[in-house]
Parts: structure tokens; C-alpha cells; sequence
């Protein structure tokens, strides 16, 4: 926008006004605010359209100029707008809106789930189908937000004619026995809707256990930060009726009881996961980035912590894993960053000293156990080399969590 103009146009919201407006405004308000040279004043005018328009759409200017507003909207971007749109429109509207598009994404995973649900049947069955379902979340990072770009970025490495469809120890990616898609929990678009983390979190679990729903697929869960573990694994041991054992590979333990004032903070997730009955052990590998609170955490929850620093010692016990029996099995969260940043550059919180690629690969294919779902998180793609490098890397990853999953 290249000449700021004299007066902002405010309209009254009701509910004869279709939604779609709401986001137009919402749009149109980020556009002005984010390319503007001076803040908005009370008297700058911005014609929205013409009268016939403004009748059409039955809406009723109102020339006054929401300044708190509009400073907020300076202040913070267009992220702000959903929640300022909210707490124009009446509560049984909002709730309303925001259940309607909570339905229609969850139907849109049960009715991929029950497609694929089928299509493996129709192959002639399996015991286990890997399910990739996205979950594009990146506001829960306490640094960076890149991870809400990753899932799209792995699905396209994980298919890249640079490399075969076959896992190292022979399975089939392209038999949908083996591996299949139910897509994305369109994240974005649901909080845009002003829909708190709360019922978010609920809503990544409901999408889990949609798929837990249709046999035998499984959940692959592509993230996304790291928050998006506890409603996974709380939704995992849920549907299956009891806890579960994880193994979990990152650089950091994510136990803080909250982080910034955020319990579903992604350096958190394993505090609101322990806290809960969904977990009989936990181990944590690749961790090397820890705090004081980070260690009592660990304490407190009897986690078993494998420390790089010792690394070398404890290879022997890591690589012959025997996990989930006695409970409803396996759960695996990875976290790229577990690897070292020489082998994978791009993840929010670059942390030398880590795992190689084979060491992950020999905890992973040596494990024995029934590994019931998984994660890939914290990939993020705008900090990835020109080459995307680290999507092949996570895209690795998935494949071969897919084939450990799978049979
Ligand atoms: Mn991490």
C-alpha cells in the first residue's frame, strides 16, 4: 500500500454477516497495518468497498475507530486479529463457528483414516500400517516457530526420486500396508478461529485416535514442535487402555514444569505427559542440554535419562533395547535435534555434541518391541540448507519408524 489514506471504516459484526468477512477484514487490516509507514490515527479512512457492496453484505459502517485496537494490531501483526475479531461476536457464536470447524477437520482424518483403512484390507490386510497424520504446529517453540512448515517438507523427502522407496531392512514404502496418509490437522486454520491450546491439544488427540480407530493403522505423527507429544501420547494410551514405555531422543529433556509461563510449551510436553497415567518408563537419549530443574524434573517422574557425556558407555545398553512388554507397548519420540547439527542443521535449537545418524538408526532397528505409534518433531525447514538437507534427514527418519512400526 503505497499512500496511507484518511479513515478506518469499522464495522459492526453480526451474525447476518458471513464468516468469510471476518477473515476478509482480518486480511485486509493485516495488509494495511503491516505495510503502513505511521500508525493508524483516529482519522485516517481506508474506503473497504463501495456502498452497494457495503449493502450487499449487510453491513452497517460505523465510523468509529477501535484505537486500542488498531495499536495492538501495530504492535503485535495480524496474528493479533482473530482474537480481537472473537470478542466482537457473541459466545454462542464464536463456539458455534469454532465446534463446526473442529468437526469438519476431524472429519476429514476419520474419513481419510476409514479410506485407508480399507485400501489395506483390500491388499490383502496387515498386523501393523504406518499412518502419517501432520500436525503443522510451530506457536508452542520458545524460540523459533519454523516447525509448523515441516510436515508438507518430510512428505516431499520422503518421496524424492534421489532415493528408492525400500527402508534399509527391506520393507516397501510404496505397499500402503506398509506405510499410508490421512494428511494433516489443519492447525492454522483451526486456531485462527481463536481456538485456545487447550482444546487444540484435544483436538490433536481426537485426530490420533481417529486413526487408532480404523485397524490396523497406527499413528506416524509428523511435527511440527514438540509440544504436539503430550496430546499424542496421552491419546495413544487412552485408546489403548493403559500406559505405554517411551523412548524418546532429543538434546533436551522438555520437562520444565512450565516454560515462559506455557505448560503445553514445547520444552514441557514431557512434564504434562508424566504427569498423567500414560507412561511406565521413559527414556530419554541424546540429552545434552539440561538444567538444574531439568534434572530434579527428571527425578521426580523417574525418568532414565541417557546423557551424550556418557554416551560412549552406555552405546551397549541403548543399542539392545527391549521395551513395552507388560504394558500396551512402544511409543518413540524423535526429536532431530537429538542428532548432532552436523547432521542435521535444520532444527530451531542447534546443539553440538549429539547423536549420529547410525546411532540413531542402531537404537531404532535393534529395539525390540511392539511400537504401537511415534513422532518426528522440531524439523525446521527455514533453517535447513538450500538443499534440504535435514528434510531428507527427517524424511529418513520417518521411513524408518515407519518400517519399525509396520508388520
Ligand atoms: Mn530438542
Amino acid at each position: 500500500m503505497g499512500q496511507l489514506l484518511s479513515t478506518v471504516w469499522c464495522f459492526k459484526l453480526s451474525s447476518e454477516q458471513p464468516s468469510f468477512l471476518i477473515n476478509h477484514l482480518t486480511i485486509w487490516f493485516g495488509a494495511y497495518t503491516q505495510n503502513k509507514t505511521q500508525p493508524a490515527k483516529e482519522h485516517n479512512t481506508i474506503p473497504l468497498c463501495d456502498a452497494k457492496t457495503l449493502n450487499l453484505l449487510k453491513l452497517k459502517p460505523h465510523f468509529i475507530l477501535f484505537t486500542n485496537e488498531m495499536s495492538i494490531i501495530v504492535r503485535r501483526g495480524i496474528h493479533s486479529m482473530p482474537t480481537l475479531n472473537a470478542a466482537k461476536v457473541s459466545a454462542a457464536m464464536l463456539e458455534k463457528g469454532q465446534s463446526g470447524v473442529i468437526d469438519a477437520s476431524l472429519t476429514l482424518i476419520r474419513e481419510r483414516a476409514k479410506l485407508k483403512g480399507e485400501l489395506v484390507r483390500a491388499l490383502g490386510g496387515a498386523k501393523a500400517t504406518s499412518t502419517l497424520l501432520g500436525v503443522p504446529l510451530g506457536h508452542n517453540s520458545s524460540f523459533l516457530q519454523g516447525p509448523a512448515f515441516a510436515p508438507p517438507r518430510i512428505r516431499e523427502a520422503i518421496w524424492c526420486g534421489s532415493t528408492n522407496s525400500t527402508t534399509e531392512e527391506g520393507k516397501e514404502l510404496q505397499d500402503a500396508r506398509v506405510l499410508t496418509d490421512v494428511g494433516d490437522v489443519p492447525i492454522q486454520e483451526i486456531r485462527d478461529c481463536g481456538v485456545d491450546d487447550h482444546r487444540l491439544m484435544n483436538v490433536i488427540g481426537e485426530s490420533v485416535k481417529l486413526v487408532m480407530d480404523e485397524d490396523p493403522l497406527r499413528p506416524l505423527v509428523l511435527g511440527g514442535d514438540h509440544s504436539i507429544s503430550f496430546p499424542v501420547i496421552r491419546a495413544v494410551s487412552e485408546k489403548l487402555g493403559g500406559p505405554v514405555d517411551v523412548l524418546h531422543l532429543d538434546a533436551h529433556p522438555d520437562n520444565y514444569d512450565a516454560f515462559e509461563g506455557n505448560i503445553y510449551s514445547h520444552a514441557s510436553s514431557f512434564a504434562r505427559v508424566m504427569e498423567g497415567d500414560y507412561v511406565r518408563r521413559l527414556l530419554q537419549v541424546g540429552i545434552r542440554s539440561i538444567t538444574a530443574e531439568g534434572r530434579a524434573q527428571a527425578k521426580k517422574f523417574g525418568v532414565e535419562q541417557y546423557e551424550m557425556r556418557t554416551f560412549s558407555r552406555d552405546r551397549h545398553i541403548l543399542e539392545n533395547l527391549k521395551l513395552g512388554e507388560g504394558v500396551k507397548g512402544v511409543y518413540i519420540s524423535i526429536d532431530v535435534d537429538c542428532l548432532d547439527p552436523a547432521f542435521a542443521p535444520g532444527v530451531s535449537h542447534i546443539e553440538p555434541g549429539g547423536l549420529s545418524f547410525r546411532d540413531v538408526l542402531n537404537i531404532l532397528h535393534n529395539l525390540q518391541g511392539d511400537v504401537v505409534a511415534g513422532d518426528v518433531v522440531e524439523f525446521n525447514p527455514q533453517r535447513d540448507t538450500v538443499d534440504g538437507m535435514t528434510a531428507m534427514v527427517a524424511a529418513k527418519l520417518v521411513r524408518e519408524l515407519a518400517a519399525k512400526i509396520s508388520k
